[in-house]
């Protein structure tokens, strides 16, 4: 087993596409993470939701793929997800081999350090990474839940007083300042992390929970994400009608001033 990784290692074919990490203190030599092959993926899909990550991660990363959905319609392209994934019908739900795989950070982490280890995401060892991992978090786990509750309560009605709680202004603010002083999520580098961060910007933004004209680095970051080819194909691919079936945007009395 040693001699095979020892020449596995040597060879540049393999090489290539493979990368070397610390060593393993149980075989006292470093480990092979090659990548491994890419099983048949269908993504289950809704126009201008967070599926688009996936296919944009994909288009990244040039892999096949099959895109399941139906043109202009969230409520068709739901059922065709419930057929599959009835216990919780959620886009991006996909078909991964023989296993039915949801959580769009979920599927890219999967994605990424199973089948391309190395790529769009800063190394372990890295000053990025530690914060890689929160703004990859951070998209699921602390802006859109804030943003999402903010939104739900001014539906329902207006609320009479600000929280006191950190709400939809500070998460944006927060992302604001730190792409003042960083030019992505990941750090140095396009990474994961933007690819999670750009739907929660963008679809902040179409809710008008917050005044985005506050937030130029955030319009400047998201110009440089539209701009990218791959996001490009993906629109392309998964928007072919333009189509983003925007929620309904709250009054502008709904964008409390920055605290
Ligand atoms: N945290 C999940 C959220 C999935 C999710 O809620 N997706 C929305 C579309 S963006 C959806 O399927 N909504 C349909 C519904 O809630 O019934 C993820 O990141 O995949």
């Amino acid at each position: 087993m040693k001699m095979l990784l020892a020449v596995a290692a040597m060879l540049p074919t393999l090489a290539g596409c493979a990368s070397m990490s610390a060593p393993d203190a149980r075989m006292d030599m470093p480990v092979l993470q090659a990548a491994s092959p890419m099983p048949p993926i269908t993504i289950y899909h809704l126009e201008g939701r967070r599926s688009e990550r996936v296919v944009w991660l994909m288009e990244e990363l040039a892999f096949p793929y099959e895109l399941k959905f139906v043109n202009n319609s969230l409520g068709a392209s739901l059922a065709e997800i419930r057929k599959v994934n009835p216990g919780m019908p959620t886009a991006p739900t996909l078909i991964y081999g023989d296993q039915v795989l949801m959580e769009s950070g979920a599927i890219i982490d999967v994605i990424l350090r199973r089948h391309a280890p190395g790529k769009l995401m800063p190394a372990l060892d890295s000053k990025d990474y530690p914060w890689h991992q929160i703004w990859y978090q951070y998209a699921e786990g602390s802006l859109l839940p804030r943003v999402g509750t903010d939104y739900n309560v001014w539906q329902i009605k207006p609320p009479e007083r600000r929280s006191p709680l950190v709400d939809s202004e500070n998460v944006i603010r927060f992302a604001e300042d730190w792409l003042a002083k960083n030019p992505y999520f990941g750090g140095a580098e396009f990474t994961s992390a933007d690819i999670m961060m750009e739907f929660a910007l963008r679809y902040t933004l179409l809710l008008n929970i917050v005044d985005s004209e506050r937030y130029p680095k955030t319009l400047d970051w998201l110009q440089r994400m539209h701009a990218r080819p791959a996001y490009k194909r993906m629109v392309a691919t998964a928007r072919p009608n333009g189509m983003l079936n925007p929620p309904v945007p709250l009054p502008d009395e709904a964008r409390p001033p920055p605290r």
